[in-house]
């Protein structure tokens, strides 16, 4: 307990009624009356009443859906990250709350020991996995939280003393953070993305470098150097006199802290002295991205004193999680490959370099986020034999692919199940079906869960001969 985790909060209010409002109002419903006086839950705009409301009145809170209107005086106000800062709703907490922060933040103020943070556009999700599976080799308790799926908030309660919380952050929560410190913070990449809540690349990669903001002499900032807004960051970390671990697949930078592929083998620099892992080979995660994934989680796990031996070994150890470069199955010499959690571009641009160029048969659509496609289909034309587009995004990926004169087929389809039909109609043995579809998945799922269940349920009906 520090001081900050002690302090009366007063009158609270909590935007949002998704996964972190719940663990929000949860968390402060606990705390009374001791140091929450009262929780008022602002719904938002398009919420209605209906049993989670219900559950959350009878614990204690007042609940107000279908308006952006925050009525009220409040001494703090957390907002869920999906509603941006500049929204109505956001501007409308602050005006009547002393003070509007994220989730992570209040859940650091309230447990503020032993923090990893881990952000970037692509790969944060798997390094954040990866981590927590290194630290827990070493014999270290550690929990995966933050945009991974747990708000911290709702974790604090059963945090053991030891345990190390390794967060997942998105942009969205870290714009709203202002104290938040953790010991050991991460960037892996910055390309374009959530522009609809940033509005700019110029306010999106910021959000992402206030990651870095409260770090001190004795933190590390493990910082990839392989793209400009990252490199950019780093020097300016540099300039702040902060230990910089420097990030690359491309070259072995020349700084005392240092994680880069020498020979093939994933190696580790902290303070000048080198760890020599594994080889990129030796992981069941596959492509570039992932070995940069793999040195960034080696080098949290490192500077938290995990040993060379139980890095190794964890390494190797580590499986693919669901949805990201997924192996789900092969039928008649054909592999298929869920990596439905491809929602934008460059996320399908690496996974595509997990595999022989000419040996792919991609599975491309979805919600269209309006997003450049011209890289996409420059990377979709030189390494895919096959591109079948579909749903509601699927038309203007097909004119991309179509832009150029190439060897690549494409093929058009309503909705993915007929996209699955039309790719294995086309593949031959050797080749790899892969969904790593650059978009969002809300034309026709729920969520990129239920669109990479699907694929893996369509492989099984294929695989019993049902298809
Ligand atoms: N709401 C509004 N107006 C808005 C947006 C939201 O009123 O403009 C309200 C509604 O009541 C809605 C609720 O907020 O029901 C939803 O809140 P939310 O969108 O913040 O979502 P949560 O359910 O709280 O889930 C969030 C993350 N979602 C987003 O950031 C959009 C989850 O990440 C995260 O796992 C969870 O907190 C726990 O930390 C998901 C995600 O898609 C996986 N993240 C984005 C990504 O990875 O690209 C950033």
């Amino acid at each position: 307990m520090t001081e900050t985790s002690q302090r009366r909060l007063g009158d609270v209010a909590v935007l949002g009624l998704g996964r972190t409002g719940e663990s929000v109002a949860r968390f402060f419903l606990a705390q009374m009356p001791e140091r929450v006086s009262s929780v008022t839950v602002f719904g938002g705009s398009a919420s209605a009443p209906g049993e989670k409301t219900q559950a959350l009145e009878e614990a204690g809170a007042m609940v107000v859906c279908g308006t952006d209107e925050v009525l009220g005086s409040f001494d703090l106000a957390v907002a869920s990250p999906g509603i941006p800062e500049d929204s109505d709703f956001f501007a409308s907490a602050r005006a009547h709350a002393a003070e509007v922060i994220g989730e992570p933040e209040l859940a650091w103020r309230e447990s503020p020991e032993r923090w990893v943070a881990i952000t970037g556009t692509n790969g944060k999700t798997t390094t954040t996995s990866l981590a927590t599976h290194l630290l827990q080799a070493s014999g270290l308790a550690a929990e995966s939280v933050g945009n991974i799926g747990t708000p911290p908030t709702e974790a604090i309660a059963s945090r053991g003393d030891d345990t190390w919380f390794v967060a997942e952050l998105s942009s969205f929560q870290l714009a709203t953070t202002r104290l938040f410190h953790p010991r050991v913070a991460v960037l892996l990449n910055v390309t374009p993305d959530h522009l609809e809540w940033h509005h700019t690349m110029e306010a999106y990669a910021a959000a992402k470098e206030r990651v870095f903001v409260n770090l001190g002499a004795g933190d590390l900032a493990v910082v990839s150097v392989d793209d400009d807004w990252c490199r950019a960051a780093a020097e300016r970390l540099e300039g702040r006199g902060l230990r910089v671990c420097r990030l690359s697949v491309h070259g072995e930078p020349d700084a005392p802290c240092a994680a880069f592929l020498r020979d093939g083998v994933l190696v580790v620099r902290l303070d000048g002295v080198e760890h020599a892992l594994v080889a990129a080979s030796e992981l069941k995660i596959f492509g570039l991205h992932n070995a940069e994934n793999a040195l960034a989680a080696s080098a949290v796990a490192l500077e938290l004193a995990a040993s060379e031996a139980d890095v190794r070994a964890g390494l190797v150890s580590f499986s693919p999680i669901e949805h990201r470069i997924e192996p789900a199955g092969e039928v008649g010499g054909v592999r298929f490959v869920n990596d439905s959690k491809a929602t934008n571009t460059d996320s399908v641009e690496k996974a595509l370099t997990a595999f022989d160029p000419g040996s792919i048969v991609v599975l491309l659509g979805g919600y269209d986020k309006g997003t450049d496609l011209s890289s996409l289909a420059r990377a979709v034309r030189e390494r895919c034999r096959a591109a079948v587009c579909y749903g509601a995004a699927g038309e203007r990926i097909a004119c991309s692919l179509e832009d150029e004169p190439s060897e690549l087929a494409v093929i058009r389809a309503p909705h993915l199940r007929e996209a699955f039909d039309a790719a294995v109609a086309l593949a031959r043995p050797g080749e790899t079906v892969l969904l790593s579809p650059a978009c969002s998945s809300f034309d026709e799922f729920n969520n990129m869960g239920e669109r990479g269940r699907l694929f893996k349920a369509l492989v099984a009906e294929l695989a019993a001969g049902e298809r």
